[in-house]
């Protein structure tokens, strides 16, 4: 049996499901970026205003890739499990949310009908940092990217997110309709923000008046957005169906822990995500800046280093006692460059982030979150790395980390295997590594020389340069492990 509308009557008294008539439901969220991040998270947060009488906030969800997950969602009617894990407690919930599924490789055309329809008031986003097509180091359109230029040529048949943005938003003003308001659920900094740029900076290569409609019109609220959802395993998919008496083809699973912060900036409307456990602010600069620098910055700093230490996974890395004392160091140093969010204490938000890490009823693979770190190092590592540098204050903890991420992207691992290196500018940082030879100073030299990742500013200066090789140097010599002992004991 598979799970579906007409086998939803069927599942264990213990699952919840929804509790409203999905038929009834329309569309008003269109969203793009159809992974294991959104529907644990923005799915679940409009699920509880569904199930609590809302009748026009259907998610319509797309995907900009690979038609995997409709291929497994369609054949259920959208329906998908989320199971909440912590210690050996499961449970288990199925999500009716999604009434709509698009794959835009497939059908682009059909992808930009869904989001010119008058019902869509919000286009939310969870592409990833690298689907906004921006130079990492200034946040700003890479308008030489390969998408972009297709896109400016091809505005009707686009591949990116802001290609379809922009050109979805054009239909709206030339049909005279409201446009949506763009919700970007990514890690970026000052996500609605950065966003904004992006969107206008390409519509402005198509068309000043366009640029300026989306400038004047179009609302960009920031956002922060947490839970941690690692990649579903086989493992998840059986414990999963014998749970649901029923198979499921792609159910998610993440902590019990969820929360997102919402700039409340929604021109045409939109739910009350509160319902769900959402908070609106005015504000959300301080919470995303914790989230991004303490949360995110510690994840990164533990994948490169639990990688090469031979950890496969978070709670692996986290529960190891070396480590471990990084974590805790690596806190100490960036809590100085994070203004405390009101009512948070920055210690206490440490420590929970220490107990959600070591949570081993997650797989989460410490090569999972190494994934593209060059577009992840410079708001979770180099931001940090800035503040404190112009406090005159040292950097031990976010030097090691940078150095584990050079050593990384060389692509060996410290046993001499291959890693598999997934990131936009992989080829290009290891063409850098190999022509630079064997000297640690050379080799650093030439990973912070692209300024696509350090900035012009961090490409040249001479004390992180002197502090990253260093650290680079020692983990050569000793290993990470070693490298991170030596460092965390003295
Ligand atoms: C992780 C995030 O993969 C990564 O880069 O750091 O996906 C992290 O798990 C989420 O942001 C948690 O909210």
């Amino acid at each position: 049996m598979r799970l579906s509308d007409a086998t939803l009557s069927a599942l264990p008294g213990g699952v919840a499901r929804p509790r409203y008539d999905r038929a009834a439901v329309t569309p008003g969220i269109l969203h793009l970026g159809l992974g294991a991040f959104h529907r644990a998270h923005q799915a679940v947060m409009t699920e509880a205003v569904l199930n609590d009488g809302a009748r026009d906030w259907g998610i319509v969800a797309a995907s900009l890739r690979s038609p995997d997950t409709r291929d497994a969602l369609a054949p259920q009617d959208g329906l998908y499990a989320v199971a909440a894990r912590e210690s050996d407690d499961e449970s288990l919930r199925v999500i009716g949310a999604l009434r709509g599924l698009h794959v835009a490789p497939e059908d682009p055309a059909a992808l930009l009908d869904a989001m010119a329809d008058p019902r869509i008031r919000v286009a939310s986003l969870t592409v990833t940092e690298k689907g906004y097509c921006h130079d990492p180091a200034t946040g700003t359109l890479d308008e030489t990217h390969p998408d972009i230029r297709h896109d400016l040529a091809t505005p009707a048949a686009p591949r990116s997110a802001p290609g379809f943005l922009v050109e979805a938003l054009a239909r709206r003003r030339a049909a005279g309709l409201a446009p949506f308001t763009v919700l970007c659920c990514d890690n970026l900094p000052h996500n609605g923000a950065t966003v904004r740029g992006v969107v206008t900076g390409m519509a402005a290569l198509r068309d000043r008046g366009l640029s300026d409609w989306i400038a004047n019109e179009v609302a960009f609220p920031c956002t922060m957005v947490d839970r941690i959802v690692p990649a579903t395993t086989e493992e998840d998919r059986a414990r999963i169906a014998a749970a649901l008496g029923m198979d499921d083809a792609w159910p998610v699973v993440g902590e019990r822990f969820s929360q997102w912060v919402i700039e409340d900036r929604f021109p045409s409307g939109r739910p009350d995500w509160a319902l769900g456990g959402a908070t609106f602010a005015s504000d959300v600069a301080p919470f995303e800046l914790m989230k991004l620098r303490m949360l995110n910055g510690a994840h990164s700093a533990l994948a490169y280093l639990g990688y090469l230490a031979g950890h496969e996974t978070v709670a692996e890395a986290s529960n190891d006692p070396v480590l471990a004392a990084y974590l805790r160091g690596f806190w100490a140093e960036v809590a100085p460059t994070v203004p405390a969010p009101p009512g948070v204490d920055l210690r206490d938000y440490a420590a929970g982030l220490l107990a959600r890490f070591r949570n081993r009823a997650l797989q989460h693979r410490t090569w999972q979150i190494a994934m593209d770190g060059s577009q992840k190092v410079p708001q979770r590592l180099l931001g940090p790395v800035r503040d404190r540098l112009g406090q005159g204050a040292a950097i031990p903890h976010l030097a090691l980390a940078v150095a584990a991420w050079v050593r990384y992207v060389g692509g060996v691992d410290e046993a001499g295997a291959a890693i598999d290196v997934r990131d936009p500018l992989a080829s290009v940082l290891k063409a850098k590594l190999d022509a630079a030879g064997e000297d640690p100073a050379g080799r650093v030299a030439a990973v912070l020389g692209v300024e696509a990742v350090f900035g012009a500013d961090l490409s040249r200066d001479v004390r992180f340069g002197a502090a990253v090789t260093e650290a680079y140097a020692a983990i050569l010599r000793v290993g990470a492990r070693r490298a991170v002992e030596r460092l965390t004991t003295g």
